[in-house]
């Protein structure tokens, strides 16, 4: 009779559910007070293998450390994509960014992300939570043809974020100038901003025809505008006062993140705070020059870890610690030369961006998409270590479950306890990104289709996963990805094959 009766609940909850009253069962939604703040913590460019938490011995990261350590550190933790855009498109927006062709924006990109569309500031802000976003945005602005001293619409505040302080693009990318609430922070009327990526306006000089104007050298790319010395990709005219001071961007971008929390903290908020470093140009404070033995590099993840340092003391400080769940992750993964002679590879020494993974940045290799990533919150996570397949792409329904919202996303899976470290179940499968081209992981599995592409990216010198064949690699007997066990596996590799072929609709 006991299994009468749970055949009996069984159909009775069909039944509930068939009459969309499963609504009613969700009464248990937490109230504002026991919602969390939450805080993601986005790096930009940096690897497996950069943070002590994951292994790194050569570059101290304390503050990083503490967040991995104390929190659930997940080992196989990844990034949709190998490169920024399709991973904070995955990222806000729980939808896989190979769906809608996201890759690497020009700084006069239109916005990628329709207004309409889910994303995770919007989701909590219906459910009660202030949003904002300070840092790296990289994900378009405007309609394609921006008036920069103009109100500079849609943007992060159209898509949920009530408050947002950022640079358009990246630290490399014209318009060098910080956006607040859409506006151009500092813009001098009588000095107006003209930014393009076709031509450069007159008598502006650039790093390729006047290199005795710049201060850190190209080595690819990066030869147009110079701005603090530094050459750029992109042409910008006039702004002069609102242009940033790189030196002080880490500080600056602080600020701001604290002031957001002191002036937030009596109501639930979301704060995505996305720090530039260690991309391209690395231009640490003087306080952090040589702080790493690396060079810029190294100095400005030393910079980045000590922010981090000072952000949880402002959580301290305001007693909002314990009452804030905080994930730390990167965009993608690592790269040494990315445009500029800045001793990334010289100084290098005994360190291992990757983390023994193969590839980098850009690549459809592990250490593409692998990534630190860890959920932290004091006294409410009891400190693991997961090997879970989790992805950023997943929080968005991860994050909607914690605030009482539900998500009806497909590409987005709601790990929630895995998350918090209650569970270790993750995706069963993930597609991960790399400029274009994709791959499957699932299981201990890694799997590649054959792609015609350079099998190296001479100018940044990492492999791209290309090879004219299918690859199949064994991560568990093999990370790093040495042999390709494709032609031994046949069985396996069709499985895999139609697995990702249904997946990707091809
Ligand atoms: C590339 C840039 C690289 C970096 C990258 C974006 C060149 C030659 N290379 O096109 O320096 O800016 O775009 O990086 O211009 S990401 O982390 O924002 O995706
Ligand atoms: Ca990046």
């Amino acid at each position: 009779s006991g299994f009468l009766k749970q055949i009996g609940c069984i159909i009775a909850i069909f039944i509930a559910t068939s009459c969309g009253e499963q609504k009613e069962k969700k009464e248990e939604q937490p109230s504002k007070n026991e919602q969390p703040n939450i805080v993601i913590i986005y790096l930009d460019d940096l690897g497996y293998g950069d943070v002590g938490a994951y292994g790194a011995t050569e570059l101290k990261t304390p503050n990083m450390d503490r967040l991995v350590n104390e929190g659930v550190k997940f080992t196989s933790g990844y990034a949709s994509s190998a490169t920024c855009t399709p991973s904070r498109y995955a990222l806000l927006t729980g939808e896989y960014p190979w769906r809608v062709n996201a890759a690497i924006l020009p700084g006069t990109a239109p916005l990628i992300i329709d207004i309409d569309q889910p994303t995770i500031p919007k989701m909590l802000k219906k459910k009660g939570y202030q949003t904002g976003i300070v840092g790296k945005w990289h994900l378009g602005l405007g309609n394609g043809n921006v008036d920069w001293n103009q109100e500079i619409t849609p943007g992060p505040n159209q898509l949920g974020f009530d408050y947002s302080y950022i640079l358009a693009a990246t630290q490399d990318r014209v318009p060098t100038v910080y956006i607040d609430n859409g506006k151009v922070d500092n813009l001098d009327p009588n000095d107006p901003i003209a930014v393009s990526y076709e031509e450069n306006f007159e008598g502006e000089p650039t790093g390729k025809g006047n290199p005795e104007l710049t201060t850190m050298k190209w080595h690819h790319g990066h030869n147009q505008s110079i701005v603090n010395g530094v050459p750029r990709i992109g042409y910008m005219k006039g702004g002069e006062a609102a242009k940033w001071n790189d030196i002080d961007m880490a500080d600056h971008f602080l600020e701001k993140a604290k002031t957001y929390v002191a002036s937030h903290k009596d109501a639930p908020f979301f704060l995505y705070y996305a720090l530039q470093q260690p991309h391209v140009p690395r231009t640490p404070h003087p306080r952090f020059v040589g702080a790493s033995g690396m060079g810029p590099r190294g100095d400005v993840i030393v910079e980045a870890d000590w922010v981090i340092g000072e952000f949880l003391k402002e959580l301290e400080t305001q007693g909002i610690l314990e009452n804030t769940l905080i994930v730390f992750t990167s965009d993608n993964g690592p790269v040494l030369n990315d445009g500029y002679y800045d001793n990334a590879v010289e100084k290098l020494g005994d360190h291992t961006p990757a983390g023994g993974l193969r590839g980098g940045k850009y690549s459809l290799f592990e250490a593409g998409t692998r990534v630190p990533f860890s959920v932290y919150w004091k006294g409410k996570i009891t400190p693991k270590t997961s090997n879970a397949l989790v992805c950023q792409i997943d929080l968005y329904a991860s994050l909607a479950e914690l605030a009482g919202s539900e998500s009806k996303l497909p590409d987005s899976q709601n790990l929630l306890s895995t998350f918090l470290g209650k569970s270790e179940k993750g995706r069963d499968q993930l597609i991960i990104e790399a400029g274009g081209r994709t791959a499957l992981r699932k299981g201990d599995w890694a799997f590649i289709m054959p792609y015609s592409g350079a099998a190296v990216n001479t100018q940044v010198n990492i492999e791209l996963g290309n090879d004219e064949s299918y690859q199949l690699y064994d991560l568990k007997n093999d990370l790093g990805q040495q042999h390709n066990i494709a032609e031994e596996n046949p069985e396996k590799l069709d499985e895999l094959k139609t697995e990702y072929e249904n997946i990707r609709g091809i």
